[in-house]
């Protein structure tokens, strides 16, 4: 898939012209720049092999650049990732619609989020969305303007964590690594947390598998009323 230049700006009618990228954080009511203390690549296309490093934090070949900040959270508040198509849309251009899927959201306790690749253990998912009442997640994240809306659990430590948040697109994924992983790594710190909680971390990669249900699936023979499994562990609870 190439990036449409052309189309940029508009919610295009072409499925490989809309790709997505969580740009932007929301927290504690302020909204930062975009890229400010997020990994963002330039090209906005997915990862489609779920065994790779880069299915942590992105990168080749959508080369990511560093962020030198970090993001100060609340633990127990709401933050906002921000999805767009490219780094300079704005909120009627989140992702073409029919790029439909789950929603996700993961953090990694770690000691320098400046730096740290996101590769490995450590993970555990805070957040997820799939399929209701025949809506996808991902169209609910577009309907609100580009907003995922993350709440961050009260009961964590409170220092250093990546915030990785995910959106799939799953048009493509009736055969092997069809779906579309879209993931970006915010660097964030949290402050507030009681600690008293202790989540259950896995790996990523390894949180998925190719052949997991919510991954290769047909979802173009799904009734309103069908049943999706969304992939990864299940969400951490206080
Ligand atoms: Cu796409």
């Amino acid at each position: 898939m190439k990036p449409s230049v052309l189309l940029a700006g508009v919610a295009s009618a072409s499925v490989a012209s809309g790709h997505t990228i969580f740009s932007q954080l929301t927290a504690d009511g302020k909204t930062y720049a975009v890229s400010y203390g997020i990994r963002t690549p330039s090209y906005d296309g997915p990862q489609t092999d779920v065994n790779a490093k880069n299915m942590a934090c992105n990168g080749a070949p959508n080369p990511t650049t560093p962020s030198d900040k970090i993001i100060p959270v609340t633990a127990g508040s709401n933050v906002s990732a921000v999805w767009r198509h490219t780094l300079q849309s704005g909120p009627n251009d989140v992702m073409d619609p029919g790029h439909k899927g789950p929603v996700m959201a993961y953090l990694k306790k770690v000691t320098d989020a400046k730096t740290d690749s996101g590769v490995g253990d450590g993970w555990f998912k805070i957040q997820e969305g799939g399929y209701t009442n025949g809506k996808w997640a991902t169209n609910v994240v577009i309907d609100n303007q580009g907003n995922q809306v993350i709440t961050i659990p009260k009961c964590i430590a409170n220092g250093q964590y990546l915030l990785r948040a995910e959106m799939v697109a799953l048009h493509g994924a009736r055969s092997t690594n069809g779906a579309q992983l879209y993931m970006e790594c915010a660097q964030i710190e949290v402050t507030g947390g009681t600690g008293t909680g202790k989540p259950k971390t896995s790996s990523i990669p390894g949180v998925y598998k190719t052949n997991d249900p919510g991954l290769l699936i047909d979802i173009y023979s799904m009734k309103t009323t069908s049943a999706y499994v969304i992939p990864g562990p299940p969400v951490f609870t206080c």
